[in-house]
């Protein structure tokens, strides 16, 4: 299999992330991608490709002008404000406030823009963010063109980001980009399955309300875990989407038995809902030492969930989304990816 791959997107170098009141080396880091890539060349997977650009077209399919704007100039704009550090939100149109009118103060776009704050903005972000989605457009179209399968190397991730903000270490929401532009050269319905630990919030939010694209997402019951305030299993879809969107909910220290058991439903959905083209958010954070999250998974469940998706035997686009643990995330990024080509060879 094809893999996509850009130095460009190293060049998001953030120093800083918020966490637990601290600020921390960021979890989500260039070298992510630099193993992931050793992996790939020690396994032989196959080639490795520089992706094509394809500019903003794509990324205004799904996401807001005054997003992509914001995205695009928030870090010369922080500069411009005389701020030291790297770009943190620290107010949010809560509940009580008003979210319909975007300010103009630097300050206040963040946090009108932010859904979180641990992603810090920093220079280089938006290059990346661009290479990122490239990265995936590119993965995606070589799947279209001729059935193959393709993995594409993104990061930043995408799967948090929403039409309208960032947060969760996503920018621009990968999947969703790459899911649209495929119903754009002829798929009917796309199967987005998101097997990273935390709720795919944005990807949901995007479709939610659409038939043409089924999203279904296996994460950390949103009542313990990030992003907290999506990912429940009564949001199934909204109108024309009802139906179109399954959430399956775990509790921490869910193990592959449990885990599978939701794959297996939510592959039987992507089955009974006809999708021509399966995209998968590939996050590898359900893996059992990942250091900010809670499920069991071992690098040979890794495996078997390659070998599962392979059994639906559909055109199949995977796309880079979460993974902390940062040693044996080209184990577990690239057996879910020997794992589906045994499996298609099997079957
Ligand atoms: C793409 C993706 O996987 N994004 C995940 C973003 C999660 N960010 C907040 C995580 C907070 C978890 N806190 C764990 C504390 C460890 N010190
Ligand atoms: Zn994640």
């Amino acid at each position: 299999m094809l893999t996509f791959h850009s130095d460009a997107t190293g060049r998001r170098r953030a120093r800083t992330e918020l966490d637990e009141g601290r600020l921390v080396a960021p979890y989500e880091c260039p070298e992510r991608v630099e193993l992931v890539l050793d992996r790939v060349r020690q396994t032989g997977l196959g080639d490795i490709r520089e992706p094509e650009t394809f500019g903003l077209s794509p990324v205004l399919a799904v996401h807001d002008r005054g997003y992509v704007d914001f995205i695009a100039a928030c870090w010369d704009d922080w500069r411009a404000a005389g701020h030291a550090g790297e770009a943190i939100p620290s107010i949010w149109p809560a509940r009580t406030m008003r979210g319909d009118v975007v300010p103009e103060h630097i300050d206040g776009r963040l946090g009108y823009y932010a859904l979180a704050a641990e992603t810090s903005i920093c220079e280089g972000t938006f290059e990346a963010a661009m290479a990122s989605k490239d990265i995936a457009l590119s993965a995606v179209s070589h799947t279209l063109a001729g059935g193959e399968p393709a993995f594409g190397l993104c990061r930043p991730p995408g799967h948090h980001a929403a039409s309208d903000q960032f947060g969760g270490y996503c920018f621009f929401n990968n999947a969703a980009i790459a899911a649209q532009h495929a119903l754009a050269r002829g798929a009917r319905r796309v199967a987005i399955l998101d097997v990273d630990f935390h709720h795919g919030n944005g990807t949901q939010q995007i479709f939610y309300a659409r038939d043409d694209v089924l999203f279904a997402s296996l994460h950390g019951d949103p009542r313990t875990c990030f992003p907290y305030f999506l990912g429940h299993a009564d949001e199934t879809g909204r109108g024309r989407g009802e139906g179109f969107n399954r959430n399956y909910p775990l509790p921490p220290g869910t193990a592959f038995d449990t885990w599978s058991r939701a794959l297996d439903d939510a592959l039987a959905r992507i089955r009974e809902a006809g999708c021509d083209l399966l995209l998968v958010s590939l996050g590898v954070d359900a893996f059992e030492h990942d250091p900010i999250s809670a499920f069991k998974l071992t690098s040979d469940d890794f495996t078997e969930l390659g070998r599962r998706l392979a059994g639906l035997g559909l055109p199949t686009t995977f796309l880079l989304e979460g993974g902390y643990a940062v040693e044996e995330i080209g184990l577990n990024a690239v057996n879910v990816l020997t794992g589906f080509e045994a499996g298609a060879r099997q079957a």
